[in-house]
Parts: structure tokens; sequence; C-alpha cells
């Protein structure tokens, strides 16, 4: 692989397979698809993992140069990471920048007291652990419609599988980013996750399957 990775980016990797965070095997994603790799953000336990996912969210969204208002994050997941994300801002860059988070349960009934945290507007960033068909960044669009005055501007995530969608040609992130117009960012992407662990002979199964998986349904 030509992939170019970044020194964090390779501790990022290196740490997340030390936390049973990706795991190579067999796997059912949402999609159906089965995959021979599964990167599962909830083995993020502790706290050195929130810090060091709060620096990589901040680091990833300051570095893009992406404007923005305030960090939201889809229950149930976003929650954890979005918190992260703002202390990062505010130990690393100086920044204080407001958050909130919505309710599940609340979303069944209609509108009122479904956002926790600080008033949904302006210049709106989603985090969210992994995109693949990209279900969750349409929940919040659908949410951020019932608030005129807050604009998703982007969503950050820590992996893009770069996965086609099922009949076309174009990733979920891709489709996202044409249909809507925000910019979607990626700690890290599957081609640099490949390119990590090429050359090194306890990978070497795992990566012919991840060959195989990205030839049917990668991007790249
Ligand atoms: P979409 O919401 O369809 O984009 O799928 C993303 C979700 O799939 C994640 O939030 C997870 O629930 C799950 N997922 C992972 O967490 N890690 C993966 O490597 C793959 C998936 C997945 O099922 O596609």
């Amino acid at each position: 692989s030509t992939a170019t990775l970044q020194d964090w980016q390779k501790s990022f990797i290196d740490y997340s397979i030390t936390k049973n965070v990706l795991q190579f095997g067999h796997f059912t994603l949402k999609s159906g698809r089965n995959s021979p790799y599964f990167f599962n953000a909830g083995k993020f336990d502790d706290g050195l993992s929130q810090k060091k996912l709060g620096e990589i969210y901040a680091k990833t969204l300051i570095e893009a140069g992406i404007e923005f208002d305030m960090v939201f994050g889809p229950a149930y997941k976003g929650i954890p990471l979005a918190t992260s994300t703002v202390y990062a801002l505010s130990d690393l860059y100086d920044r204080n920048v407001p958050f909130a988070f919505n309710r599940k349960e609340a979303k069944d009934h209609g509108e009122g007291g479904s956002i926790v945290g600080a008033p949904l507007q302006g210049k709106v960033v989603l985090v969210d652990d992994v995109i693949t068909a990209g279900t969750a960044i349409k929940e919040t669009l659908a949410l951020l419609e019932s608030y005129p005055e807050a604009e998703l501007a982007a969503a950050v995530v820590l992996i893009d599988r770069q996965e086609k969608l099922d009949g076309s040609e174009l990733s979920a992130i891709q489709a996202l980013e044409k249909t809507y117009g925000i910019q979607i960012l990626a700690a890290v992407k599957l081609e640099q996750i490949m390119a990590y662990i090429d050359g090194s002979d306890s990978f070497a199964e795992h990566l012919a399957k991840m060959n195989e998986y990205r030839e049917q349904y990668g991007v790249f």
C-alpha cells in the first residue's frame, strides 16, 4: 500500500490493537457484510483511552481547519466522545467549546427535552466512532432540522472503513459529503490500517483477508 501514516496515527492503530478495539476475525456488520476486521470503540473503556480519544478528535478537527461553534455527540456512543473532545479542545487548544447530546428515549415521543447540554446553535460538529453506511449522521441531520439556528458543519469519526454503499461507487462518507455538503473527517482510514500492519508476519493472514474484502467492497 502507498498510504502514508503520521506517527500519532501509528500510535493510535497500535493502541487500538492493544485495547482489542481493532479486532481481526469474522464479523457481521450492521449492513450484513461479513468483515475480516471490526473496530469496537466501546472497548476504549478507561480514562487513558478517553484522554487519547479526545486528543485525536480535537487534533483532527483543528488540523482540518474546520470552523465550528459546538460539538454534538449522538446517543449513546457519541456522548463520552463529545465530552472527551471538548475537554481536549480546552486543555490543548485553549478553546472553550459548548457541547450537547441527545436522549434516545425522547425521540419516540416527538419534540421537547430531547437535547441535553448547550443549546443547539451555530456550526455543529458531530463526533462518532465509525461510519459505515452513515445512519447516525442521517439521524443527526434529521434531528437538527428542528433547530433552525443550528447547521451540521462537519462530522469526525475515528475510522473511515472506505466501503462502497450498496449499488453505488461512492462510500458513505463520499455520498454524505456530496448530498449534504458536510465535511466528514476520519482520524484513520482503512488503507492506513492496512499499511500499518503490512510487513508484519503476525498480521499477514488478516491483511490478505482485508485485501479480498477491499476488492469486493472498497472504494480504493
Ligand atoms: P453506520 O451507522 O451504518 O454508518 O454504521 C456505523 C456503526 O456500525 C457503528 O456506530 C457501529 O455500531 C457499527 N460498526 C462498528 O462499530 N465498527 C465497525 O468496524 C463496523 C461497524 C458496522 O457494523 O458497520
